[in-house]
């Protein structure tokens, strides 16, 4: 199939990246967002997304006349849906798919015999044909006979999204074969990784499969860390032993686990199946149990928190990036300042955060000034290249955590300090 316009509707992670690409690759793109203010950032040649290199690559693309952003959609040869489905309801654990549906009833009034419509946004199973296709039916096309309708997920990491949009492999399902491969003609524009074709229902489930299986390995690496402090081992030794095995790749422990995708994602499976997914709500309650942990951690570290001068180093929910959603190192921060400590936090993608009860410092030694104990809360390079006499010079107290097994324990301990690591267990011989 050949594509001349696109439109894709909703312009944030993954939306603004994606229509930039087609555009520098040659399509017409309008790209659409229902919130005015980001319409007109975008509209001044400005991003409102840090993701590294994609202020150039749409400045190239809007540049280029390719790209264009609108209030709403108009006819286009292909439609990409690129909205957010967050969890919502009582318990924050049920998807909200009002935007993939007000997206697709946005669409209907466009669609045209051969038209190409792709769902990208993280959904549970069955959405594409379930949710998606009796919309689009409104039309009195249908999907699959008069046009085609796909379901294709994102796999970026966020910090190389531009990267991994055009070198990672690429599911495209179908609710017909002549459907995935009208997917496959699109996103071969740009895609450079393997294009792999199934059907839609099956591409839905890869998505949550992927970031279920991330979140679940990580919540084993979080249960050896905690047996280890128990049984008086070190789990990042343990660990480094286990994975020379030629079979096994254990993930690394940590205070919990964050973002917008992995601490979300396997929610959509357990509400589509409650019944059948034991182990994934086992795995969400110890990787959500984690920054209770953490701080516990801490309080021993310390002896007790109330009052305790504490400098928390780091907030983003990962190392490098500035995005807070749903960050372990924010609720830990949030934690120590609920039980009593005096916290400064400081985060050097966003010097202004700090949760509730602690204080937000502009610089690393504000942070530090005056602090009992130092907590490694996110192991950005900045802080894993830290010099320990840097540190000693500045805080009275000798009191470090390293919650990422990040810091040279042998600097550290020279220096004075004394070192508690999340996973060390203190070893009884
Ligand atoms: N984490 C650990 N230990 C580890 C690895 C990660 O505690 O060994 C923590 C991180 O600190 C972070 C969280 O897990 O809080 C998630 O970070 P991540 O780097 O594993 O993943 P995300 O959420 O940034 O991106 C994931 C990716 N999925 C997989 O690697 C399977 C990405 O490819 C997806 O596109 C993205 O989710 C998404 O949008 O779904």
């Amino acid at each position: 199939m050949n594509f001349e316009t696109l439109c894709v509707l909703g312009m944030g992670y993954i939306g603004l990246p994606t229509a930039s690409t087609f555009a520098t690759h040659g399509l017409k793109v309008v790209g659409v967002d229902v919130n005015q203010r980001v319409v007109d950032v975008l509209r001044n040649g400005e991003v409102h997304i840090q993701e590294p290199g994609l202020r150039t690559l749409a400045q190239a693309a809007f540049r280029s006349g390719n790209l264009r952003v609108s209030e709403r959609p108009e006819p286009a040869d292909a439609f990409i849906i690129t909205v957010p489905t967050p969890l919502v309801g009582e318990d924050g654990k049920r998807a909200d798919l009002s935007y993939v549906i007000s997206a697709t009833e946005s669409i209907v009034p466009h669609l045209r015999t051969g038209s190409l419509v792709v769902l990208e946004s993280t959904c549970p199973p069955r959405t594409t044909v379930d949710v998606v296709a009796p919309i689009l039916a409104r039309s009195g096309l249908q999907p699959g006979t008069h046009f085609h309708l796909a379901y294709s997920p994102e796999r970026v990491l966020p910090g190389q999204i531009l990267r991994e949009l055009i070198e990672n492999a690429r599911v495209i399902g179908g609710v017909d074969r002549a459907s995935a491969e009208a997917g496959r003609d699109l996103y071969a524009l740009f895609v450079r990784g393997d294009i792999l074709l199934t059907d839609a229902t099956t591409a839905e489930m890869v998505k949550l499969m992927e970031n279920t299986y991330r979140d679940v390995n990580i919540a084993i690496a979080n249960e050896f860390a905690r047996l280890a402090e128990r049984f008086g081992v070190d789990v990042w030794r343990a660990i480094e032993l286990a994975n020379r095995h030629p079979r096994v790749s254990v993930l690394r422990p940590g205070p919990g686990v964050g973002g917008h995708c992995i601490s979300v994602d396997p929610w959509f499976l357990v509400e589509a199946a409650p019944d059948l997914s034991t182990l994934i709500q086992q795995a969400r309650q110890v990787n959500d149990d984690q920054p209770t942990h953490a701080m516990n951690l801490v309080r021993r570290a310390l002896g007790d928190l109330a009052g305790r001068r504490v400098a928390a180093l780091g907030l983003a929910y990962k190392p490098d990036v500035d995005d807070l959603r749903q960050s372990p190192a924010l609720e830990v921060a949030r934690l120590l300042a609920q039980a009593g400590a005096q916290v400064r936090c400081y985060e050097p993608y966003r010097r202004e955060a700090a949760p509730a009860g602690a204080e937000a410092s502009p610089s690393l030694e504000h942070a530090l000034e005056g602090a009992e104990a130092v907590v490694l809360l996110v192991d950005h390079k900045v802080f894993r290249e830290l010099d320990p006499e840097h540190v000693a010079g500045i805080m009275p107290g000798r009191v470090a955590v390293d919650l990422r097994g990040a810091w040279n324990r042998e600097a550290w301990q020279t220096t004075g300090f004394a070192l508690h690591v999340l996973g060390a267990g203190q070893s009884r011989g």
